[in-house]
């Protein structure tokens, strides 16, 4: 009796503060994915769902009196509105102060970098990335923790656990933040910060690449670039960089105004949603350089003149390079990549006499490495890449990176890339997607594999022989944590290997991916066509799945 009268106290003494405790009903949808939850807008828009979310976030980080977390997102439809949600129920919730994205919008990295920067507790990120926006479209959350990266698996799965018996959420009744100035306040006990993250950001590049070579470059008249920011995140950061600090032509930074719908462009820059881009490093008067951002800023894709940057490529050129480049010059400690990603940065890293180390898909796995100096590169083959100045991916620093290479060797991107090949060898690479299937169908299709590798060793598919075929699981070499069911693997002799795993981050059924990937030294095979290159295995995969017969399919929806 006396505990029910001191809860009722309690919760009237609350009530008196502006703070109101809602009932709420479990969701059984919540399982964060690759890369936090990610569902259609119309999902999120559910009375409660935003909600239930985010109150499990914080009942499961723990104690939050006097900490700071950063809040933003990536500037998609709904941000703005769930931010507002989020600073109420933080002041709620006893959180000392929320730094506040500047009209809501702040790249992935930058908040990895506010985090760091400021020693925060931790930060949410709204974001669904790649994926469309709009009131159609997709939106996210996610929560990185206090080193600046994603939660790790265990977090992830504690939150979705708390989420399956969630019974009410705390939220402050107050009004609306102007999200439009810089601005310092309270919301009762919790001050609410509205702060512009591009200056910090900013900051971090000027101490890592040679700003002023590259503005050098950049405004010598023989050189020209193009950064399309495809309406989203990053525009004002590319402004700030290209134009303004490195005083690169006003046209440098196209679609770089962020946009709720990203003006109808799917913002993942790749070689089908990167249209304009496309269009222009395709044309007769193409410029030096051109490369993209995606909505949340964190993966970059890079193209030369009618040339194109392949991802895990775009690893390996860094880390052979690296030493050009102030903030590497000491030397790496070692390399990272997701399994699917090409073995390309391991011959680089095997001539470096460095370790590189082989991670599942997504960026919380190089966390513990890079917090214990292992590594100081990684990458996957999703055109992201990063180094232990975030814990994060991060696409203007990559094109920044390529533009110090590019500045202290006066080459070309083709010429950078194709030097790489003859001397290290050319990994020919491409992903296929199947996107939209029926859910059951895919599943299917891997168990289908997963019951077939025993009986592959040994056969001849497409006119490779398998070597080796397994499911990969990772034990992270830092706190011994296992992560099972990473992916199929099936390895050929000649150097030669075929992926297969299901996204974890698509909001529609699911998305089938088939990564190839063939290892060539010769160098008078280096220009073949790369689909042509890989013909013989993407025979194979298709015998091997039975790609038909499971979804239907003829052919893949996406070719990067
Ligand atoms: C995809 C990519 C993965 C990446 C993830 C998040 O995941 O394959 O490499 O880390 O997206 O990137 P999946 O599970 O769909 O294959 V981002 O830019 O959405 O934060
Ligand atoms: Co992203």
């Amino acid at each position: 009796m006396d505990g029910l009268i001191s809860t009722i106290n309690s919760i009237k003494r609350e009530s008196d503060m502006g703070i109101q405790i809602i009932a709420t009903r479990p969701f059984n949808d919540q399982r964060p994915g690759t890369s936090g939850l990610r569902k259609k807008v119309s999902c999120f828009q559910q009375p409660g769902y935003l909600e239930n979310f985010v109150q499990s976030i914080f009942d499961v980080i723990g104690d939050l009196k006097k900490e700071t977390i950063v809040l933003g997102g990536d500037g998609r439809y709904y941000n703005r509105k769930a931010i507002q949600t989020i600073i109420k129920m933080a002041a709620a919730n006893g959180i000392g102060r929320t730094m506040v994205a500047l009209r809501g919008i702040i790249s992935t990295p930058a908040a990895s970098c506010v985090i760091r920067k400021y020693s925060l507790k931790g930060g949410i990120i709204l974001s669904a990335s790649h994926n469309p926006g709009g009131p159609e479209g997709d939106f996210g959350v996610k929560y990185d923790i206090e080193n600046g990266g994603p939660s790790p698996e265990q977090l992830t799965e504690a939150i979705y656990r708390r989420s399956l018996e969630i019974d009410r959420y705390r939220i402050f009744d107050g009004p609306d933040v102007d999200l439009e100035r810089v601005s310092e306040d309270h919301m009762g006990d919790m001050v609410v910060e509205v702060f512009d993250p591009i200056v910090d950001y900013v900051g971090l590049m000027e101490q890592l690449f040679d700003f002023d070579q590259i503005r050098e470059l950049l405004s010598s008249g023989n050189f020209s670039m193009v950064f399309d920011a495809m309406n989203a995140s990053t525009g004002p950061y590319a402004r700030a960089i290209f134009e303004e600090v490195l005083n690169a032509p006003k046209a440098a930074v196209i679609n770089a105004v962020p946009l709720p719908d990203f003006g109808g462009i799917h913002p993942d820059p790749n070689l089908k949603y990167a249209r304009r881009l496309l269009e222009i490093m395709n044309s007769e008067d193409a410029p030096d350089f051109g490369a993209a951002s995606d909505g949340d800023g964190d993966r970059n894709m890079i193209l030369g003149r009618r040339f194109f940057v392949t991802p895990s490529d775009s690893l390996a050129v860094l880390a052979a390079n690296a030493h050009l480049v102030p903030g590497y010059s000491k030397g790496l400690s070692g390399i990272a990549r997701s399994m699917p990603t090409s073995m390309a940065p391991d011959i680089v890293a095997k001539d470096l006499g460095i370790p590189c180390y082989e991670t599942p898909t997504g960026w919380k796995f190089f966390g513990n490495l890079l917090d214990a100096g292992r590594i100081t590169l990684c990458g996957e083959e999703s055109f992201g890449t990063g180094s232990d100045h975030l814990r994060e991916k991060d696409g203007l620093w990559a094109v920044l990176f390529w533009l110090n290479i590019m500045a202290a060797t006066g080459k070309s991107v083709q010429e950078i890339v194709e030097g790489h090949w003859r001397r290290f060898g050319r990994n020919f690479y491409s992903r296929h997607d199947y996107e939209g299937l029926e859910v059951d169908a895919a599943n299917a299709l891997m168990d289908h594999l997963r019951e077939s590798l025993s009986d592959l060793v040994g056969r001849h598919f497409g006119g490779y022989e398998v070597e080796d075929a397994d499911e990969f699981c990772y034990r992270d070499p830092v706190d011994g944590s296992l992560s099972t069911g990473q992916g199929i693997r099936i390895v050929f002799k000649k150097k030669s290997r075929i992926v297969f795993r299901l996204s974890g981050t698509g909001t529609v059924g699911a998305t089938l991916r088939i990564y190839f990937e063939r290892y060539e030294k010769d160098p008078l095979i280096h220009h073949q066509d790369i689909q042509k290159a890989l013909s013989g295995l993407i025979t194979a995969a298709g015998q091997i799945a039975q790609i038909r017969d499971y979804t239907g399919r003829d052919a893949p929806s996406l070719i990067t």
